[in-house]
C-alpha cells in the first residue's frame, strides 16, 4: 500500500502527525455537518471515538535495563533536562513517569494511598525530593529493602526478622551473610510502613523536548532484587516502545535475554528496541560492538531496532544547544569533563562544528528519527483509515444524493412512472432481505460450528498453551506464557471478525452490481469496522470477566508474591519435612493444573461470547435494509409540489460541490501521506 512507505522510509516525523492530527479534527466536523441526518453508513459514534482517541493519543515509551544501565542518564538526555537523580540507585519498586507539563508537577502515591503533590516547584527540588523516594540512602546499600518492602506491600505490617526471613532474603537476593546485618535489617524494616513505600511516581516538566505527547517510564532495573513486579508488568504489555538500556561493553547480557525469554510478552516483542549506552567510553570500537550485538541478537530482535549511544555526550550537546560553551560545561558537571576534552579534540580534527560533533557522537541522531517513526507508525495508519473511512462516507452520500435527485426529477416529470419506480426498488430491497438471510446462513456455516476457522484456532491454542504451561519452568514462564495466551485469544477473535467482514463486504458488493442493474437500487453501505468494533467490546466484556477469574485463582495461588510462595512452601515443609526446593515444585505443579483448567474456561466462555457477537452482523445489516425501506415509503407518501422539488434538487446538487470538494482535500491528504 502506498501509505506503508512513507512510514517504511522512515520519514515521517512526529511533527507531521501533529499537523495532520489538528486537520482531521476540522476535516471531521466538516464531514458531520455535510453528513446531516443521512445514513451513509458510517457509524459517526465509532468514528467520533476513533478520532477521540486519536486526539487523546499518549505514547508510552518503557526504558527498561539492569540497575545502574544507565537508564535515567538516557532519559534525561532525551528530554534535554537532567531532572532525574542518576547518581542514586533506584531502590524503590515503584516506577517513574515523565511526561510534558507547562507547570512542573510531582506527584508520589504510596501505598497506603496517601497522595503527595508538588507543584511549581523548582527543578532543584524536584530533584532531591525524587532521590528521597526513590532512592536507598547510603546506609541501607547492603540489605535488599525492595523484598522487605514488597513483604510490607504484601502483608500491611512489617516482617518479623528471624532466621527464617533472612534465609528468604537471602535466597532471594542472592546477598550472602544477611544474618550479621540483622539489626541493619530490624532498623529499616520499623521504619518502612505504607504510608511511605511509593507505588507510583508521576512527573510532570515543562523540558524543552517537542514530543509532549510521550509519556517515558524510568523501570526499576529488571535484575534489582525482588525481580520484576506487577506494576512494571502493567506498563510493560501496555507500552508502545520498550527501550532496553544496555552498557554496550560487554555486548553479550544475559538480562537481555532473560528479558525477552521470560518478561515480555510475544506482542511486546514488536516494540522492543536495544539500546547500548556509554559508546563514548568505547568509542573506538563502537562500531564493531555494534555489529557484534546484532550478530548476536539477530533472533531476538531486528538489527536496525539496535543503536549503540551515548547519553552523555548528547546531554553536551544539549548544553551546548542552551548557549553553554564547552569550557564552561566542563567545569560545570565533573563527569562530563573527560568527554568534553576527547571529543572537542576529535571535532576538530575532523573539522566538525562543536553542536553537530556531539550530537553525531551521541549516535541519537540515528536513534531518534527511527523511534518516532516507529511510535507514530501506528496511529498514522489509524488516521489514514479514519481518512479513508470519511471519503466513503461522502461516496456514499453523493451516491445518495443522486439517487434521490433522479427519483425527484422522476417524480417532477411523472408522478405514475415514478410510483412505479419505488415500487420496484421496494421489492428490490425485499428481494435483498432474503438474500442476506441466505448470506447469513452461509455466513454462519463457515465461521460458527465445529469446524470453523475459530474453532480450529482455539483448539490450537488450547494444545500450545497446554504445554507450554506444563513445562514451565518457574513462576516467572508461567506469567509470561499466561500474558502472551490472553493476546493470542485477543488476536484470534479479531482476526475471526476481520474475516467474517471480509466475506459480508465481498457478497454485497457482488450482489450489489446486479441489483444497482435490475432494480436500479444502490445497495446501502454497511460501516464493518464498527460492526467489529462493537463484536469485539461484547467478547472483550465477557474476557475481561473471566480474566478476573483468573487472576483470582491467581492470587490465590500467590501467583506474583515471591513471600506469600515461600511462606506457603514452609508450612509444607514443617508438615512433611521436606527441602523447600520440592515443596516448590509441588506448588508449581498445582498452579500449573489450576491454571489450565481455569484457561480452558476462558476459552468456552469467549467461544459462547464470539457466537453472540455474530448476531451484530445480523442486526446491522437488517437495520440498514429497513431504513432504506422506510426512506422509499416515506418519499412515496409525500406530494411536493414542483418548486420544492427543484428546490430540493438544487440544495442537493450545492450539497454533492461542497462533499466533491472536501474529498480532493481528504485526496490531497492520502497522497501526502504517500
Ligand atoms: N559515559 C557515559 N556514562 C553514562 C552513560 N549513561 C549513564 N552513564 C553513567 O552511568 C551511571 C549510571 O547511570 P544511571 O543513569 O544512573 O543508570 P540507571 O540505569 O538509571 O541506574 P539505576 O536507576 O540506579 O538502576 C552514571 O554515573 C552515569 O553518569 C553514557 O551513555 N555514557
Ligand atoms: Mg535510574
Amino acid at each position: 500500500m502506498f501509505t506503508e512507505t512513507a512510514i517504511q522510509k522512515n520519514n515521517l516525523k512526529l511533527q507531521d502527525y501533529k499537523i495532520y492530527k489538528q486537520q482531521i479534527l476540522d476535516i471531521f466536523q466538516n464531514y458531520k455537518n455535510l453528513r446531516g441526518e443521512i445514513n451513509d453508513g458510517i457509524d459517526l459514534k465509532s468514528l467520533e471515538r476513533r478520532i477521540e482517541n486519536l486526539k487523546n493519543n499518549q505514547f508510552l515509551v518503557a526504558v527498561a535495563g539492569e540497575v545502574k544501565a544507565g537508564k535515567s542518564t538516557f532519559i534525561n538526555s532525551l528530554i534535554k533536562e537532567e531532572i532525574l537523580p542518576t547518581d542514586v540507585l533506584q531502590a524503590t519498586n515503584a516506577l517513574i513517569e515523565i511526561f510534558y507539563s507547562s507547570k512542573p508537577y510531582l506527584k508520589v502515591t504510596y501505598a497506603s494511598g496517601k497522595i503527595e503533590i508538588l507543584e511549581d516547584e523548582a527543578r532543584e527540588v524536584l530533584k532531591e525530593k525524587l532521590k528521597e523516594i526513590a532512592s536507598i540512602s547510603e546506609e541501607y546499600r547492603d540489605i535488599p529493602v525492595t523484598l522487605i518492602d514488597l513483604y510490607i506491600l504484601e502483608n500491611k505490617k512489617s516482617p518479623f526478622i528471624d532466621d527464617e526471613f533472612i534465609k528468604y532474603l537471602e535466597d532471594k537476593s542472592g546477598m550472602e551473610n544477611l544474618k550479621e546485618l540483622k539489626y541493619k535489617l530490624e532498623n529499616y524494616a520499623m521504619n518502612r510502613s505504607l504510608d511511605n513505600i511509593p507505588v507510583r511516581i508521576e512527573l510532570g516538566y515543562p523540558f524543552p523536548w517537542e514530543f509532549d505527547e510521550i509519556r517515558l517510564v524510568d523501570m526499576p532495573g529488571v535484575n534489582a532484587v525482588g525481580g520484576v513486579h506487577d506494576i512494571s508488568f502493567s506498563f510493560l504489555d501496555k507500552a508502545n516502545a520498550i527501550l532496553f538500556v544496555h552498557p554496550i561493553k560487554p555486548v553479550e547480557s544475559e538480562s537481555f535475554k532473560k528479558f525477552i525469554s521470560s518478561v515480555i510478552t510475544n506482542k511486546s516483542k514488536e516494540n522492543l528496541f536495544l539500546i547500548l549506552t556509554h559508546s563514548a567510553v568505547f568509542f573506538e570500537e563502537k562500531e564493531r560492538l555494534l555489529e557484534e550485538a546484532k550478530r548476536i541478537y539477530s533472533s531476538l530482535v531486528s538489527p536496525d531496532r539496535i543503536f549503540a549511544v551515548d547519553s552523555i555526550l548528547k546531554s553536551i550537546h544539549e548544553d551546548l544547544q542552551k548557549g553553554k560553551t564547552l569550557a564552561e560545561i566542563k567545569k560545570e558537571y565533573r563527569h562530563k569533563r573527560k568527554w568534553v576534552v576527547y571529543f572537542q579534540d576529535l571535532a576538530e580534527e575532523e573539522g566538525l562544528d562543536e553542536k553537530e560533533a556531539f550530537i553525531k557522537y551521541s549516535g541519537f541522531h540515528e536513534l531518534i528519527p527511527v523511534l518516532e517513526n516507529f511510535l507514530i507508525s501506528a496511529p498514522f495508519k489509524e488516521l489514514i483509515d479514519i481518512l479513508k473511512t470519511i471519503k466513503a462516507g461522502y461516496e456514499e452520500q453523493v451516491n445518495i444524493h443522486k439517487e434521490t435527485i433522479r427519483l425527484l426529477q422522476s417524480q417532477k416529470k411523472d408522478r405514475e412512472e415514478f410510483i412505479i419506480e419505488i415500487e420496484k426498488k421496494q421489492k428490490g430491497l425485499k428481494k435483498l432481505e432474503t438474500y442476506c438471510y441466505f448470506v447469513l446462513e452461509e455466513a454462519s456455516s463457515i465461521f460458527i460450528g465445529v469446524h470453523s476457522p475459530i474453532e480450529n484456532s482455539l483448539d490450537q491454542l488450547k494444545i500450545d498453551y497446554y504445554d507450554r504451561f506444563l513445562n514451565s519452568k518457574d513462576l516467572e514462564e508461567i506469567r509470561k506464557h499466561y500474558r502472551d495466551a490472553e493476546n493470542d485469544l485477543n488476536r484470534i477473535v479479531q482476526e475471526n471478525l476481520k474475516n467474517i467482514s471480509k466475506f459480508f463486504r465481498e457478497k454485497l458488493e457482488q450482489i450489489g452490481e446486479q441489483y444497482r442493474e435490475e432494480y436500479n437500487i444502490q445497495i446501502p453501505k454497511i460501516d464493518f469496522s464498527a460492526i467489529e468494533e462493537r463484536c469485539r467490546k461484547e467478547v472483550i466484556r465477557k474476557e475481561e470477566i473471566t480474566k478476573e477469574v483468573v487472576e483470582s485463582i491467581i492470587e490465590n495461588w500467590n501467583f506474583l508474591k515471591p513471600w506469600k510462595w515461600l511462606k506457603s512452601g514452609r508450612t509444607k515443609r514443617i508438615v512433611v519435612g521436606e527441602r523447600e526446593v520440592l515443596n516448590e515444585e509441588a506448588y508449581l505443579k498445582s498452579l500449573k493444573n489450576n491454571l489450565i483448567e481455569s484457561f480452558v474456561e476462558v476459552i468456552e466462555t469467549l467461544r459462547d461470547q464470539f457466537y453472540k457477537a455474530f448476531e451484530f452482523y445480523k442486526k446491522g445489516i437488517g437495520k440498514l435494509l429497513e431504513e432504506k425501506r422506510n426512506y422509499l415509503e416515506n418519499l412515496k407518501k409525500e406530494l411536493k409540489s414542483n418548486e420544492k422539488i427543484d428546490y430540493e434538487i438544487l440544495m442537493l446538487e450545492k450539497n454533492i460541490a461542497l462533499i466533491e470538494k472536501e474529498v480532493k482535500i481528504i485526496e490531497g491528504f492520502l497522497k501526502g501521506l504517500s
